[in-house]
């Protein structure tokens, strides 16, 4: 049976060092949010930059409501998503990149509604569309493989948007020991093997801009990671 009140979600948005792409990411974010049939904040998760990218969130405050901010001191992506997905309230918690968001995937959560606990954009289910060049399609492969003979997933991509359910966040969010850019796999994981049932839904990816992260500096750092997330579920 349709409800009156509107499914409440809650984005989080980790960011470090933006101040120059923010502007215009989020005038693009509150474009499509403004299509979607629910009642949504968004809450930009900051830390550790040193461009001023808290400021040009605060500038922003007055031009679009739903906006909040998460100041941290020190520049860890896990430790934003952790903090971000424990201070909302929304029944689902929707991840978003400052650079990878679409109105049409929050769609798909309200669509999915009841019938999953975790909803994941991957770059690598039937229908998925994956414009990035050949170098970022292999690593994400290549991840992929990890997922599944390391730490034995079924999903096909945690890496990228994805809505995760009230209670789902509340229980596994404090388990999570990974830091960095493993904390939402580790989450992921966590909940899959808890039970939570996960639907993948195909995303459409293309680079926005140029990459910012050097994949040499990051593939043994998550590989490490990997393996710290193998050894914690099996303690
Ligand atoms: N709070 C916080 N956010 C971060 C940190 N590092 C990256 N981010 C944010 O995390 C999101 C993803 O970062 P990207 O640099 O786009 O990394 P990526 O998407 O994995 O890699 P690309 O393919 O280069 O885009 C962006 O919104 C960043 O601003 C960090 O240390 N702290
Ligand atoms: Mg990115």
């Amino acid at each position: 049976m349709a409800s009156d009140t509107p499914t409440t979600l809650s984005v989080v948005i980790p960011v470090h060092n933006e101040a120059d792409y923010l502007p215009g990411a989020l005038a693009e974010l509150f474009e499509e949010i403004a299509g979607v049939p629910a009642s949504i904040t968004v809450l930009v998760v900051e830390n550790g930059s040193t461009d001023g990218t808290a400021e040009v969130v605060r500038e922003a405050f007055g031009r679009y409501p739903g906006l909040a901010l998460i100041k941290l001191p020190t520049a860890d992506y896990g430790a934003a998503m952790r903090e971000g997905f424990l201070s909302t309230d929304g029944e689902w918690v929707v991840n978003f990149d400052i650079d990878y968001f679409s109105g049409d995937f929050l769609r798909s959560v309200l669509a999915i509604g009841d019938d999953a606990d975790l909803v994941l954009a991957s770059k690598r289910v039937e229908g998925a569309d994956d414009r990035r060049g050949h170098v970022r399609r292999f690593a994400t492969w290549t991840f992929n493989q990890v997922l599944r003979f390391v730490l034995s997933s079924g999903v096909s991509d945690t890496h990228g948007m994805k809505a995760i359910r009230r209670d789902v966040v509340d229980r596994i969010a404090p388990e999570v020991v990974s830091t960095q850019d493993l904390f939402d796999t580790e989450l992921v994981v966590r909940a899959e093997r808890a039970g939570y049932r996960v639907a993948e839904v195909p995303a459409v990816v293309e680079e926005k801009r140029e990459t910012k992260s050097s994949l040499a500096k990051r593939v043994p750092r998550t590989l490490k990671g990997v393996w710290r997330i193998r050894k914690s579920l099996r303690a």
